[in-house]
């Protein structure tokens, strides 16, 4: 059984999951409306991935006897000054996530909760290759700087990324 304490941190947890899904969303929009095909590919299967760690964790409190909550989310950000600055702010958004996951497992810790604590193992793991993709895009990024064709193979490189991502187990 959960604790308050724990269920209203997981409950947060689903909220942060839900906005990561919007978020990457609008980032599929943005790229889109510029042309960039694998980019806004890329961004629909994290908008993806964002809702199935949010159905995760709601499927989990459930088990527990705790009960998931569908809150209101804050509306993501739209325009972005470039590609490059977008995916500066999905960096940011990722170590951000890591953060929460983090002081979510100091609660279970905390708490003597290992069964949680276990759970989230999965969130750890996952938000260190999140992280590490984010920084491995950033720096393809700096190198293009301004050329316009290496935005284009670049575009085109993303889409062998979704084809691995693809092809790894999710959930
Ligand atoms: Fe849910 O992993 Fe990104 O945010």
């Amino acid at each position: 059984m959960l604790s308050r304490n724990m269920q209203a941190a997981l409950n947060k947890q689903i909220r942060i999951e839900a906005e990561s899904s919007q978020i990457y969303l609008a980032m599929a929009s943005y790229s889109e409306n510029k042309g960039l095909e694998g980019v806004s590919q890329f961004m629909y299967d994290a908008s993806d991935e964002e809702r199935q760690h949010m159905l995760k964790l709601f499927k989990y409190v459930n088990e527990r006897g705790g009960q998931a909550h569908v809150s209101d989310l804050v509306e993501p950000a739209a325009e972005f000054g470039s590609i490059k600055e977008m995916f500066e702010t999905l960096f940011k958004h990722e170590v951000f996530v890591s953060q929460s996951i983090n002081d979510l497992v100091h609660i279970a810790l905390e708490e003597k909760d290992y069964a949680t604590h276990n759970f989230l193992q999965w969130y750890v793991a996952e938000q260190i290759e999140e992280e590490a993709q984010a920084r491995t895009i950033l720096d393809k990024i700096n190198l293009i700087g301004d050329d316009k064709g290496g935005l284009y193979l670049f575009d085109n490189d993303i889409k062998q990324l979704n084809v691995v991502s693809a092809a790894a187990p999710t959930v």
